[in-house]
């Protein structure tokens, strides 16, 4: 008896909802769509991830992975509107809804997925958290800097592994908390701490563009955590969730596959190949099933090229920042970029 009185409200609900709900899209998704664009927040300004030039234009990798998803969605790189946050702001915008996605140097941790709620996405950039120091201090290892004040930022994971660190060290610490990355980059270059601490890209970015003379600077050896930064979406979208994961994997299987910005629409006139023909939508299915068009991923390679691309282009070694792939190489250059099969 009740069993079929459950069964009988499930047949009510579904009818209810398949009345109101569009197929394939969660609420988010439904929003985005609705309002033509995507709204990804992003720092306040960090050079070769998110920064915006004098005229407002955002640049940096984190902010090319957000065209990426708006060209998944709309077929449109433009259709991206970007939200500056701080450390501390970043997970109430998510959560609240002002923002669909972060894309902004982003560790994944466990509470963040559980406790805060949110979902995250193939990792994007592999870091892990560094020190840097004025080359006048004469420090060349962090377990020198007992008795040290150090800058940083609240609401990071930089904060939490600064204070293990240094308990585990038995080295005392001062730290000089910020919460605006332009004030704690003015503290640090006035001398208001001996030590600056964030993920080892944020220094070498930070060195690079903000330093009066990059040369006084040191970035130490360590790096005393992972730091897998990755874009995050809220809890309860999972059409939504599954549209920013594979394009990401989209963007890293390009790569693998030689597909790029330059020769894309031609790879996709003239492949035999099977397993490009369904990326590249030659062979339908990825596009139905994720709720895009079939083309999704040409058009987001012609947009903003490949993995590789995008790190060369924004943090690589013809950059300011000068990093090498390292962790972020492909799995078949000895790196952790890996995506699994789009079919
Ligand atoms: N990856 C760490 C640190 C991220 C972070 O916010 N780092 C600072 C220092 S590089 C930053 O990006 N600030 C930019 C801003 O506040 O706009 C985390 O997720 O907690």
């Amino acid at each position: 008896m009740r069993f079929k009185t459950v069964l009988a409200t499930s047949a009510v609900l579904a009818t209810a909802v398949g009345a109101t709900m569009p197929a394939f899209a969660g609420e988010t998704l439904d929003a985005v769509r609705e309002r033509g664009y995507l709204q990804c927040g992003v720092s306040t300004g960090l050079a070769g991830f998110s920064n915006p030039d004098s005229q407002g234009v955002w640049s940096g990798l984190d902010v090319d992975v957000c065209h990426a998803i708006a060209t998944a969605i709309f077929g449109d790189p433009e259709a991206v509107r970007f939200t500056p946050l701080t450390a501390q702001q970043r997970f109430t915008a998510l959560q609240s809804g002002e923002v669909d996605v972060l894309s902004r140097n982003t560790t994944w941790t466990l509470s963040r997925d559980t406790a805060l709620g949110l979902n995250f996405a193939p990792v994007t950039f592999y870091d892990g958290q560094g020190f840097m120091v004025p080359k006048a201090l004469g420090v060349t290892s962090a377990l020198e800097l007992s008795g040290a004040a150090v800058c940083v930022q609240p609401g990071t994971t930089t904060e939490l592994n600064l204070a293990d660190f240094f308990r585990a060290n038995e080295m005392e610490f001062e730290p000089v908390v910020i919460e605006s990355l332009e004030e704690v980059n003015a503290a640090f270059f006035a001398g208001r701490c001996d030590v600056y601490t964030t993920d080892a890209s944020g220094l070498a970015s930070i060195r690079s563009t903000v330093a009066p003379n990059p040369e006084d600077y040191v970035i130490l050896p360590e790096l005393i955590s992972k730091e897998p930064l990755a874009p995050a979406v809220r809890h309860g979208d999972d059409e939504f969730f599954d549209i920013v994961k594979w394009t990401v994997f989209g963007l890293i299987e390009a790569e693998e596959k030689g597909i790029t910005s330059e020769n894309v629409e031609e790879i996709a006139s003239t492949t035999t190949n099977p397993d490009i023909q369904r990326m590249l939508g030659v062979t339908a299915g990825n596009g139905e099933s994720l709720g895009v068009s079939e083309d999704w991923l040409v058009q987001v390679i012609k947009a903003v090229g490949n993995y590789g691309e995008i790190f060369e282009r924004n943090v690589g070694a013809e950059t300011p920042l000068g990093l090498e792939r390292g962790l972020n190489a492909l799995w078949t250059e000895g790196g952790l970029q890996y995506a699994p099969p789009l079919r």
